[in-house]
């Protein structure tokens, strides 16, 4: 029988590269995708903590990362002994993590969140009277300690694609229009950014926000976050004006350079068997790591 391969495509690969997918999504619809889908060999055209979660939640597949450069700030900025020295400088709090992390991060962790159900998870722990610590990414930490008055003490990595969004050059794009205008923006961004945005929310509740918005006459909306979803939502409303949020006076241009390397090439050649495969994750650390993910999918039923 031949052997199953099934390829995802994350929303800030290119638009060429979701067309060769069976499956495009944020990271954690695709995650959920790669535990359910009966493939042999998930081809898993993202980042490497995207490919490691895969893994780590369906270690029956083979994983294929297409290039071994599709790394993640939030990634890099993060020593995990020194993450391991600073969870046990906090004895009472619980170690809340972003999905953004690598597997021996997720090892240390209590819960894992996403961008979708983090104000919830986090809400829930607050209610119970526990303290927590968040790691690794400040921005989404501050933008959290804002917005509900908690004292989360940080871990201090960004993304280095969202955190270049600047609320000086935003202000200038608004300064320039006359009619309707609204931002919407990934709470990746630095929080100036996100204080002025009409919605923060994940790449899914962003495509949401503008699937159901209603139009005004002349409307622009700006987007804070990567590129490559402006793809999917100007697929899904070719009557808006949607233009990416701007980085400095005049330029909307980022990109994260790591989904970029998920090239036609690097793709094709994963779904011949060549690639990056996930395979040097322990039982033991894919057991630690896929607690606190199991603990976040129970809690989001
Ligand atoms: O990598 C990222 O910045 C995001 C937002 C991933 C995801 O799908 O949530
Ligand atoms: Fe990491 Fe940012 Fe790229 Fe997402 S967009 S993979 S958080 S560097």
């Amino acid at each position: 029988m031949s052997r199953r391969v099934v390829t995802l495509a994350h929303y800030y690969t290119e638009p060429h590269i979701q067309q060769m997918a069976d499956k495009v999504g944020d990271s954690l619809e695709l995650s959920l995708y790669a535990k359910e889908c009966q493939a042999d060999t998930i081809v898993f055209a993202g980042v490497r903590f995207m490919a490691e979660t895969a893994k780590i939640l369906n270690p029956q597949a083979e994983v294929i990362l297409p290039d071994r450069g599709s790394t993640c700030s939030l990634v890099t900025q993060t020593d995990v002994t020194a993450l391991k020295a600073w969870r046990e400088a906090h004895p009472d709090h619980v170690h809340v993590s972003y999905i953004n992390s690598s597997a021996e991060h997720k090892a240390l962790s209590d819960w894992i969140v996403t961008s979708r159900n983090v104000d919830d998870i986090i809400a829930h722990l607050y209610a119970d009277g526990k303290k927590v610590i968040f790691s690794p990414d400040r921005n989404m930490g501050a933008y959290l300690n804002f917005q509900y008055g908690y004292d989360m003490p940080l871990w201090s990595a960004v993304c280095e694609v969202h955190d270049k969004f600047n609320q000086a050059a935003l202000d200038e794009a608004f300064a320039g229009i006359s009619t309707a205008k609204y931002l919407i923006a990934h709470p990746e961004s630095p929080l100036p950014v996100l204080q002025q945005a009409d919605y923060v929310g994940s790449t899914s509740g962003m495509l949401n926000w503008i699937k159901s918005y209603a139009s005004e006459p002349d409307a622009t909306i700006f987007v804070a976050t990567e590129d490559g979803i402006l793809y999917n939502m100007r697929l899904a409303r070719p009557d808006l004006k949607i233009e990416q949020a701007p980085i400095y006076a005049g330029c909307q241009c980022n990109q994260c350079p790591y989904m970029k390397l998920n090239t036609t090439q690097a793709v094709q050649r994963a779904q011949a068997g060549e690639g990056i495969r996930i395979d040097y994750l322990s039982e033991e650390q894919m057991d630690l790591a896929r607690q606190p993910i199991e603990r976040m999918l129970e809690f989001s039923k």
